[in-house]
């Protein structure tokens, strides 16, 4: 039973593997077919449907109040964006007119445990903070205020972040409204305030990347979870703040967080909000998504860089550990450049990104501070990516990709991961290649030579695919199952052999690494391992709990075949004798 192909939901045919193809196609004898695939897909689709169904009522009938809150939000229309508060003036701190305080304009949302993440927004361009020594404050209606402890500068729009607690007293109030970020402990506030209501983060546009053509939106909450998108043509993007002057344009896809927007035919050369409309039908009237996205046009590269690199891409929050063998690893196999996505690691990723392009490994990092949007993040990657990259590689730094084949080579070389690929002018789009689950292997902590030379017992069944895809076959909707992206229709989808390729998927690690790693599951549609539900899903342990607790003999846990060959390989390829053994070139 392949269950790995669950996340095809869109059920199209075209997301299924092809088999062999004919004569005369170069790659072909790399490649095989799996009958089994479409076979399963009618069948997952109900269970997927009555899966989000299911999601989409439990949502409903949350006791957190951040669910039921959206709900409601979602239901009330666009024009109510601004309440009316009265202002408590006998507030002592109101009586008191700070010099310096300044208001500095922003947007917000509301996130996961009452905090909120007030953005500066691009208008603020003269004196972008924050500035040392100065007090950043979050004021709310009723004279009370928060601390805003500076976040982060987002990338691409290079805005300011703060974050600030969101006063008890407003945590049941709905709507919320947004508080003002000023920069210092005091500001005036005028009774004209007028206060817009706090976007929540299930419901949001988030993030704008925009591309030749169009814009990409990513937008949390009109496609609740799989299989459930509306059609492109019940949205509407909105370029701009004020009803009178913002301009609609058409919505050309909507797919899972996704939403791709036309350009407006007039020039915008400024950056501006965007946000994205559910168009009025019979039943209900036009409503807006809030957002904290702003539309800037694609700044066209003075010099470009040579469109072939292949590439690589992960999702990453605390893994500096493994960094340097994944990176030192791929990059002697081909890979020409690492697109790193950092979930707000607080480990010392900095320095071992630095250390690496010191040593001219070509490793950019983008933060990426939305939490639970991987398939949202993949996306993301395909459209950036796609100015410099060719193809681009998905695996996660605990996943290694090599052929079983290049054991008779003393050296790496950047051919090998291109030797896997088909030709530049072939219909094919992109190459999965299956995984392997290795455990513990005894191992009780962070083996010192690496992953590669630590674990070495694995499961036997081959587990899902990770796929490296070629960025001008991606489908327009940008659709990814984390595992794959979805095609244009004049493409075709390889699963390569494991005798061709094949992923060491370092999975179960010694315990401490593990727990660590589990606790946070990057995917907005995976539970988190140790919350009771969906108990039969593939992302669960196989025989752990819910509890962070060590299961009897982990460390000898998932261990049905030896497999040394990733070993012994880089063993030969990295390592170098020292006095008592053997060191690997990514040791420091
Ligand atoms: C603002 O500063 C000026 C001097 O720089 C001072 O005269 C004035 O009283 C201050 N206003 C307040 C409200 O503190
Ligand atoms: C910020 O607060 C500290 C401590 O309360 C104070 O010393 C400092 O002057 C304040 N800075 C500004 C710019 O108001
Ligand atoms: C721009 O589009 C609007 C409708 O969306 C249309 O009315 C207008 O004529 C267009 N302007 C140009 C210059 O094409
Ligand atoms: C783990 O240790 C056991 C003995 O405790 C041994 O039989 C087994 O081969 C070891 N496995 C690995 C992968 O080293
Ligand atoms: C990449 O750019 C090409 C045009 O150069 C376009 O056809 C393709 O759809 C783009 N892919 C992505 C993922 O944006
Ligand atoms: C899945 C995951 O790890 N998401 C995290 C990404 O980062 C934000 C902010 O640090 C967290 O809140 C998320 O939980």
């Amino acid at each position: 039973m392949t269950l790995s192909f669950k996340t095809c939901s869109s059920s199209s045919p075209r997301l299924t593997p092809k088999s062999i193809a004919g004569a005369g196609d170069d790659a072909s004898q790399f490649f095989h077919h799996k009958t089994s695939y479409r076979a399963h897909t009618t069948t997952l689709f109900f269970i997927l449907v009555s899966l989000s169904l299911f999601g989409f009522i439990s949502l409903y009938y949350s006791p957190n109040t951040i669910y039921r809150a959206a709900f409601f939000a979602t239901t009330r229309p666009a024009k109510s964006r601004f309440v009316s508060y009265v202002i408590n003036t006998q507030d002592s701190n109101h009586h008191q007119l700070s010099n310096g305080s300044r208001r500095i304009r922003a947007e917000a949302v509301l996130w996961p445990g009452w905090e909120i993440l007030v953005i500066v927004s691009p208008e603020e361009k003269a004196k972008p903070p924050p500035f040392p020594g100065e007090n950043y404050t979050c004021f709310y209606p009723n004279g009370e205020k928060s601390t805003a402890r500076f976040a982060a500068i987002l990338p691409f729009s290079n805005r300011a972040s703060f974050r600030c607690s969101l006063p008890g007293i407003y945590r049941h109030h709905h709507p919320i409204p947004t508080p003002i970020l000023a920069s210092s402990k005091r500001f005036q506030l005028s009774p004209e305030t007028r206060w817009p209501d706090l976007p929540l983060w299930n419901f949001v546009v988030f993030e704008a990347i925009s591309t030749e053509t169009d814009v990409v939106l990513l937008v949390k909450g009109p496609n609740r979870g799989l299989g459930s998108n509306k059609p492109p043509e019940s949205f509407r993007c909105v370029f701009g703040e004020e009803s009178d002057t913002a301009i609609r344009t058409a919505v050309t896809s909507s797919v899972q967080e996704v939403f791709r927007c036309s350009l407006p035919n007039i020039t915008i050369d400024t950056p501006v909000k965007i946000y994205l409309e559910a168009v009025a039908t019979g039943k209900e009237e036009t409503k807006t998504v809030p957002s904290v996205a702003y539309y800037s046009p694609k700044r066209t590269l003075v010099e470009p860089r040579e469109k072939s690199l292949l590439c690589a891409t992960t999702m990453v929050y605390n893994v500096a550990k493994y960094l340097r063998e994944w990176v030192m690893y791929h990059a002697a196999i081909g890979i020409q450049r690492f697109i790193i996505y950092d979930n707000g690691s607080d480990d010392e990723l900095n320095d071992v990104v630095k250390g690496l392009n010191s040593e001219k490994y070509d490793v950019i990092k983008v933060l990426w501070i939305w939490p639970k949007t991987q398939e949202a993040g993949f996306s993301h990657a395909a459209v950036y990516g796609n100015d410099t990259c060719t193809w681009m590689m998905y695996l996660d730094v605990d996943e290694f990709l090599f052929s079983p084949a290049w054991d008779k080579q003393s050296q790496p070389s950047d051919q090998m991961i291109r030797s896997l690929l088909p030709s530049d002018q072939s219909m094919i789009g992109q190459v999965s290649f299956k995984s392997h689950e290795f455990g513990p292997s005894n191992q009780t902590k962070h083996p010192r030579g690496g992953v590669t030379q630590g674990y070495t017992c694995r499961r036997e069944e081959d587990q899902r695919h990770k796929s490296i895809v070629r960025l001008s076959a991606v489908e327009h909707s940008l659709y990814t199952a984390i595992h794959h992206f979805g095609l244009k229709r004049e493409y075709e989808w390889r699963v390569a052999d494991t005798e061709v390729g094949v992923v060491n998927h370092y999975k179960y690690q010694a315990w401490q690494e593990f727990k660590a790693k589990f606790k946070r599951r990057v995917s907005a549609y995976v539970v988190d391992w140790t919350r009771v539900s969906n108990p039969k899903s593939r992302d669960r342990t196989p025989g752990l709990g819910f509890k962070p607790v060590e299961p009897e003999g982990w460390a000898h846990k998932f261990c049905e075949v030896k497999d040394l060959r990733l070993k012994i390989l880089t063993r030969k390829w990295f390592g170098y004798p020292v006095k008592n053994g053997y060191r690997m070139a990514w040791q420091r």
